[in-house]
Order: C-alpha cells, then structure tokens, then sequence
C-alpha cells in the first residue's frame, strides 16, 4: 500500500469519527428525554471537534475490517472511544494538571469557557462514551457491548489512562527507574491504543487468539505512540529553548529518550514497527493497513 493511499484511509477515518460526533454531540438527546445545558455542550464539542489526527477511530476501524465486522458499530465505538480521548485531553490541559492554553492549535476548553465548564465536559464525555455503546444504536449483540464496556472502562481508569497520568504526576516528585517508565507510559498512553487495536476483534466476534493478537499489536503500537511523542517533545524543546517557559522545557525528562538518547529512540521504534509487523503476520495481506499505522506512528510528525 501506498503513502497516499493510507493517507487517504486516515482521512477517510477522521471524516467518518467527525461526522459521528457532530451527530452524537448535535442537539438531540442521545436516550430518552433530557435537556441538554448549552453551554456544557458547546464546551463538550470544543474539546472533540477541533482537529486532531482521529488515530484512535481509525485503529478501531481498520481493526473491525481485518475481520470483516460491522462498520457502523465500528464507528460508534470509534466515536465513544475518541470522546474518552479527548476528555482526557481536556482535564490534562487544567492548571491543576499540565496547565495549557492551547491544543490543537486553539485555546484549550477552560481558557475559551471556564475551569468548572472543562471539569463538566471532560465528566461529561467520559459516561457519554458509555452511552454510545451501551444505546441499541450501536447494534451489536448484549454481550459484546458489555465487553466492549468492560475493556474500555479498564483501559480508561485506574488500571490505565487515569491510573498511569497518577503516576506520572508522581514521577516528578520521585523519578522512575525504566521499568517504572514503561509502565506508566503503557497505561498513561499505550492503554486506550491497545483498546482501539483489541475493539475491532470484539466488535467482529473474532476468536479469543485473534483478540489477544490484536490486543498486544495494540500494546506495542502503544509504546511506540509514547516514545515517538517524546522525541517530538526533544525536537520542540530544541526549538523554544532560550524562549520557552521553565514548563516547557525539559519536557523530556523522565522518558525513555532522556534515558537513552534519540538515536535509541529511533532504533527501537524501529524494532517495534517490526514487533508490530510479525504479529500480524498471519494475516498476510489484509492486515497491510494496521502495519502502515505502526508505521506512521513511528515516523509521525505531529
Ligand atoms: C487526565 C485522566 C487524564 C489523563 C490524561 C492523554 C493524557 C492522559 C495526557 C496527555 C498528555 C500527552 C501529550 C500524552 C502523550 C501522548 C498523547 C496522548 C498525545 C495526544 O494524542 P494524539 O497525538 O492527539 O493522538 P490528537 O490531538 O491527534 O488527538
């Protein structure tokens, strides 16, 4: 497959993902009769519609097409799992958190509404995940949405997204060994990727091996995600050096790159483009797509 034409899917992706969640996010209630305060949900859809690559969706996706699964559940749970995404994005923007105003390249939802409005939002999108699924429209069987549920809930909480930001707000306090690293990063970062890569093989009904192949692609995939967002971090930090703020700079400390260096970094990207490339090696040609995406992970530019 060529550049252009994973280009094209990534984008065929994000227009899918986009048009969804305006839907999801529009006037009408998802179930059921409730009002719906304007401006909890104006600042619920300035933090999902305003770019982003839509990876996520797009691994939930071409993960359902690897087993031929249903694309219009496909894309719900793609949806529900891109508002998980970005309310993650917008608590992490608060000042009690990374405390940042901008994202996306515009201001970030409690600079253009208000700390207590991103709080609500991010809340918001989080259980409005869970809806998505859980609602008859996203037609599949009882039993896979509650799987599904199950495994994104975990990926989402304590034992991963969540749980991992905890620790890496304590690693600046008591900075972690390397296995202390991977750790956090897997579930900080690596946790919903793995989810999007596992997602497909549970919307399809694929077997459990299936699902367990897909899910360590995810892991690995993951790790990749992270280490090439610290070496983007590294090239940023060079740039603004001498006329950044003290937050930004040094953003790369306490990653595997400060460990290890960028030319490690690009070595063991390497590696795991390969890792990522053999485990779906039984799935010859049809899984060209998903190795494209390890691919463009490692090599990403933004
Ligand atoms: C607040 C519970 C909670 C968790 C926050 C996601 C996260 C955890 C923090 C974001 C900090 C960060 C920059 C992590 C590095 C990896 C990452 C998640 C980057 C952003 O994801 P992209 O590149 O963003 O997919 P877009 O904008 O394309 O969606």
């Amino acid at each position: 497959m060529t550049a252009q034409s994973f280009a094209d899917r990534l984008s065929h992706a994000r227009a899918l993902t986009e048009a969804c969640l305006d839907g999801l996010l529009g006037p009408e209630p998802l179930a059921g009769e409730c009002e719906r305060p304007e401006t909890l949900l104006s600042a619920m859809r300035h933090g999902v519609l305003n770019g982003g690559k839509r990876f996520r969706p797009f691994l939930v996706l071409e993960s359902t097409r690897l087993f031929a699964g249903p694309e219009d559940a496909a894309l719900r749970v793609a949806a529900a799992l891109e508002c998980i995404h970005c309310y993650s994005l917008v608590h992490d923007d608060l000042p009690a958190m990374d405390d940042d105003d901008l994202r996306r390249g515009r201001p970030t939802v409690h600079k253009a509404y208000d700390e207590a409005s991103a709080i609500l939002a991010g809340d918001s999108l989080l259980t409005l995940a869970f809806d998505i699924i859980a609602d008859d429209a996203t037609e599949l069987d009882a039993k896979a949405r509650l799987m599904l549920i199950s495994a994104l809930s975990r990926a989402a909480g304590i034992g991963g997204m969540a749980g991992g930001q905890a620790l890496d707000l304590q690693a600046e306090k008591i900075a972690p060994n390397e296995a202390g690293i991977v750790t956090l990063q897997a579930m900080k970062t690596g946790a919903l990727i793995r989810f999007a890569a596992e997602a497909g093989a549970i919307i399809s009904g694929a077997s459990d091996d299936n699902r367990a192949r897909l899910s360590q692609f995810g892991t690995v995939v993951g790790l990749a995600f992270q280490l090439a967002d610290d070496l983007l971090d590294l090239t940023a930090d060079a740039a603004t050096m001498g006329k950044a703020t003290g937050k930004d700079v040094g953003r790369g400390k306490g990653t595997l790159v400060s460990l290890h260096g960028p030319q490690w970094a690009e070595a063991r990207l390497g590696q795991l483009v390969a890792e990522a490339e053999a485990l779906l090696s039984p799935f010859g040609d049809k899984a060209e797509i998903l190795v494209e995406a390890a691919l463009f992970v490692a090599t990403r530019e933004n």
